[in-house]
C-alpha cells in the first residue's frame, strides 16, 4: 500500500548503511512504486560522492526491465553515478557498465587491459604492466577504477580497500595474500577459476595483480599518490 511505501521511502532516508541495504532490496520486490522511490533516492543524493548504497539502488534500476527505470538513467545517469574522470582520454562506461551487471570477472580483464593502455602501446603489447608504468599513472584515472570497483561491491572491492587491509597487517605480503583469498598454504590461488567472482569473496579479493613477476606492481599501486588524499 501507499502507506508501507512510505514508511520504506523514510526508513530509506534514515537508515543504517544496513537497514538502507535492505530496503533497496524490498523496493526492488513491490514493481513501479518501489522503483520511484530508488529514482528519487539516486536523485536527492546526487550532490555528493557515490557510496556502495547509491550503487545498490542504482543496479536495481540498471537491472529492471521497467521502461520508466531505463529511460530514468539514461536521462539522469547515462554514464552511471561514479565521475568518470581520466586524465588520459579513456572512457570508463564500459568498465562502470559490467561492474553495474555485477559481472566481476569481466570487469576485471577490463581493468587489467585498461591499466596497459593507460601505461602506454608497450605495455598493450605486452599484456602486463611495469612497476615503473604504475608510478607514472594519473591519480585522476586510478581513483576513477577504484571507486567504480568500491560503489558497485558493496565497498569490498578495489585497490584502496586492498591497500588499507595491507597496512593494517603492518605491510606484511605474507599475511596479505591468504587474507584477501590469494593464497592458501603453500598453494596461489590459480587463475582464473580459482578466484571468487561475486560479493561472497574476502574483502579486498579484486581486481587480481598478477604475482608471477613479483610484488612490485602492486607495490607500486600502493604506494601512488592516488590514496593519500
Ligand atoms: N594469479 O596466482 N598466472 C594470471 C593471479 C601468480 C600465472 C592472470 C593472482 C603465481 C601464469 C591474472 C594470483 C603463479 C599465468 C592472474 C595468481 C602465477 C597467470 C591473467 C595469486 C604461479 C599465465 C592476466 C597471487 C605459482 C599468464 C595476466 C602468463 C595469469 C592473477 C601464474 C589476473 C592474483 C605466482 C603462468 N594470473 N601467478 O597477468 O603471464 O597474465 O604466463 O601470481
Amino acid at each position: 500500500t501507499a502507506n508501507d511505501i512510505d514508511s520504506l521511502r523514510q526508513r530509506l532516508i534514515a537508515g543504517s548503511i544496513q537497514v538502507q541495504q535492505q530496503i533497496i532490496l524490498q523496493l526492488a520486490d513491490v514493481g513501479n512504486e518501489g522503483l520511484d522511490v530508488l529514482m528519487e533516492f539516486l536523485l536527492k543524493r546526487r550532490e555528493n560522492p557515490a557510496t556502495w548504497i547509491d550503487g545498490k539502488a542504482y543496479q536495481v534500476l540498471y537491472g529492471s526491465d521497467a521502461p520508466q527505470a531505463q529511460e530514468f538513467l539514461q536521462n539522469n545517469f547515462p554514464e552511471g553515478i561514479v565521475t568518470l574522470k581520466s586524465s588520459c582520454g579513456i572512457n570508463y562506461n564500459p568498465l562502470q557498465q559490467l561492474l553495474a551487471q555485477q559481472d566481476f570477472q569481466a570487469a576485471d580483464l577490463l581493468t587489467i587491459e585498461t591499466m596497459c593502455e593507460i601505461a602506454g602501446p608497450m605495455a598493450v603489447k605486452r599484456k602486463w604492466l611495469y612497476f615503473t608504468d604504475v608510478d607514472s599513472f594519473p591519480s585522476d584515472d586510478l581513483q576513477t577504477i577504484n571507486q567504480l570497483w568500491i560503489v558497485h561491491s558493496e565497498g569490498k572491492f578495489g585497490f584502496s580497500v586492498q591497500r588499507d587491509i595491507w597496512l593494517s597487517l603492518g605491510k606484511n605480503w605474507d599475511n596479505f595474500w591468504p587474507k584477501i583469498g590469494w593464497k592458501s598454504g603453500n598453494n596461489w590461488t590459480r587463475y582464473p577459476n580459482g578466484f571468487t567472482w561475486n560479493l561472497t569473496a574476502p574483502r579486498g579479493h579484486l581486481p587480481l595483480s598478477n604475482q608471477l613477476r613479483g610484488v612490485r606492481v602492486i607495490a607500486s599501486l600502493f604506494a601512488h599518490p592516488a590514496w593519500s588524499k
